[in-house]
């Protein structure tokens, strides 16, 4: 059963962006490689916009065009090495472009924004998995995007083994893709500590149950979101 996120819109107190009930809603997609967001966030797109709302896909690192080339450059497995702070400035560099040229545009235009990854990707990845403290990566989160932050942040949860084996990789693997499974499941780790640490913004769909389970889920929050 899945517990009611909190998504009465942003004129809460505490509320993380200030209130303006022309805002769009903001909400994210997490998990590691294998989890099957994809399908999951084109499902949800597709019942946001069918109960009539305009709806701004985007994914990081990426969604604009120089972010997109941001993406190519931190996905690239090529003879120089990348610096783990490199890899981290460039994620919130992209992130920068993407929030200011994108996403902030769009929710204030009441365009809902649904996104594949955003900060919590820099937490569990750059954070959990790369060994950078939390306390260095929340002061850029604040630096890049201050008080913007998901109205509801999707973590598609499944044990690593089970994400690996789904994922089923073509062609040559990324930067990120030659990772061994200790490093996603330190990403894994820290995105689950990281939902038990904010329920009231995440909830955490455990993909490893049949798909028309998880379809279920995705339902039954895209109309908890659509009725508030
Ligand atoms: P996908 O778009 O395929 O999820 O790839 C983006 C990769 O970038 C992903 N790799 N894996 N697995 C996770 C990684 N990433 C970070 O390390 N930090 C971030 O902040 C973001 C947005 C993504």
């Amino acid at each position: 059963m899945l517990q009611s996120p909190s998504t009465s819109g942003n004129c809460e107190a505490g509320a993380a962006r200030q209130c303006d009930m022309q805002d769009g809603k903001f909400i994210t997609f997490e998990g590691i490689e294998g989890v099957g967001k994809s399908t999951n966030i084109d499902y949800l797109v597709e019942l946001i916009e069918a109960h009539g709302h305009t709806v701004l896909q985007t994914r990081e690192p990426g969604g604009t065009p120089i972010a997109e080339d941001i993406r190519r450059i931190l996905k690239e497995h090529g003879d120089e090495p990348m610096s783990d702070v490199a890899e981290l400035l460039l994620m919130f560099a992209a992130r920068s472009i993407n929030v200011n040229n994108a996403i902030r545009p769009a929710l204030a235009a009441g365009t809902w924004v649904v996104s594949d990854r955003f900060t919590d990707s820099t937490r569990a990845y750059q954070g959990g998995a790369r060994g950078f403290p939390q306390a260095s990566i929340e002061w850029l989160a604040d630096f890049v995007h201050g008080d913007l932050q998901p109205d509801l942040t999707i973590l598609l949860d499944a044990p690593v083994e089970t994400a690996m084996q789904r994922a089923g990789r073509r062609g040559d693997p990324d930067r990120f893709e030659v990772e061994q499974a200790d490093f996603f499941s330190k990403a894994r780790e820290t995105y689950l500590q990281l939902a038990a640490q904010e329920p009231e913004r995440f909830v955490v769909v455990d993909v490893s149950r049949d798909l028309d389970s998880v379809r279920a889920d995705i339902g039954q929050i895209a109309t908890l979101l659509l009725s508030n």
